[in-house]
């Protein structure tokens, strides 16, 4: 009977949800996301969920929610449905070798596949990947409201939730003294109790960037984050080979073949894994296992996932070995729907990983019928 289990459904959606606040990056204004799940049901009964959400439409990679809605629905649906669920590796590599790029729809097929898996076994989808380390996670904040005061104010507030002890401060669009000089402010708000970083989303050049570490080092920030283009590696490599700060890697990782490059040229100490850039979970594993080799730091990333991506990303950063620099899994908080029965549990400053079986969340299929694009 169980021989002749088969997918029956790959269905996408796309829910819009407005955010708590603007989210300023220097690429883009979010005042909603798009979230790109994946929902795949199974012969026997089983569901499994995945994310490929992206940031800003095209304004941040070069996947839009509608096009990887559309090419899931057009080309990745079809080499599934009939197919046995369990055998996940087989079919992404069936999937590899017909579908180029699309790291986000990957991802997200790779996600719901696992999760429908480790249901099916009754495990957490940790256990699908070695296991894990540990049952919860540091998670930062992003301060992005564009507003210093606002962001101090925020700070605080998070800070006496005991919600989030280390702020990530979005920065590019403003001259390098000017968005210094916010980020100071905030920093001696905040004194000793937060560790404050920095991401530029590729904004600076690289005499930029040394000219703005240098200031921020003597405010006392802890870390900067893709300071300029991606494509960039040399200037990386000489922003990283300064040793004025450390230097982390965000948009420059698509994948383990970066990953590798990078670590190759020592072009950055820390590395933001992100399951969607590295085009699922086993692509992020291999890029912790790459930094890991080379001893560069690890940071579990965030492309604003709702709570479908942000806990596949952190049942997937529970099994790294090490992650020095903790994680910024706070996307489902800066949404104002709840697509969850049960939400998310931060507290302690960590996100608590649940140890039920698959994802470990229950999604409220009602309420996400009733948001979702098109209905
Ligand atoms: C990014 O570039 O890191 C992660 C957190 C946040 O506020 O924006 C994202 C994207
Ligand atoms: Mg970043």
């Amino acid at each position: 009977m169980t021989s002749q289990l088969k997918i029956l459904s790959v269905e996408t959606l796309l829910v819009d949800v407005p955010t708590i606040r603007p989210h300023k990056l220097s690429v883009a204004t979010m005042n909603h996301q798009t979230l790109v799940l994946v929902r795949i049901e199974s012969s026997d009964g089983i569901v499994g969920w995945g994310e490929g959400t992206t940031i800003g439409g095209l304004a941040y990679g070069e996947e839009s929610p509608e096009s990887i809605q559309v090419n899931l629905d057009t080309y990745v649906a079809p080499l599934l449905v009939g197919q046995d669920p369990r055998a996940v590796a087989r079919l992404m590599a069936r999937l590899r070798g017909s579908v180029q790029g699309n790291r986000f729809g990957k991802c997200a097929v790779e996600t719901a596949l696992y999760d429908g898996q480790a249901r099916r076994l009754s495990v957490p989808l940790s256990e699908l990947f070695g296991g894990r380390v540990r049952d919860s996670i540091p998670v930062a904040w992003t301060l992005a409201s564009g507003d210093t005061r606002r962001d101090i104010a925020e700070a605080e507030r998070v800070l006496e939730l005991r919600r989030h002890n280390v702020f990530k401060l979005k920065i590019g669009l403003r001259a390098v003294k000017d968005d210094v000089a916010h980020v100071a402010a905030i920093k001696r708000a905040l004194g000793d109790m937060a560790s404050v970083r920095i991401d530029a989303n590729q904004a600076w050049s690289v005499p930029q960037a040394l000219e703005g570490m240098r200031m921020l080092a003597d405010a006392g920030i802890d870390l900067v984050e893709q300071p300029i283009a991606a494509g960039d590696k040399a200037g990386l490599q000489r922003l990283t080979q300064a040793n004025i700060l450390p230097v982390m890697a965000d948009e420059a990782l698509h994948g383990p073949r970066d990953a590798f490059e990078v670590a190759s040229l020592g072009a950055a100490d820390v590395f933001a894994v992100k399951i969607n850039q590295s085009g699922g979970l086993h692509g992020a594993a291999q890029v912790a296992a790459i930094a890991q080799a080379a001893h560069v730091g690890l940071y579990g990333g965030t492309m604003l996932e709702g709570a479908v991506g942000t806990m596949a990303s952190a049942q997937i950063f529970s099994t790294f070995g090490e992650l020095a620099w903790g994680t910024e899994l706070f996307g489902p908080l800066l949404l104002t729907e709840e697509i969850l029965r049960e939400p998310l549990a931060y507290r302690d400053f960590s996100l608590q990983i649940p140890t039920t079986p698959g994802l470990g969340i229950d999604i409220d299929e009602d309420k996400v019928a009733r948001l979702r694009r098109g209905r």
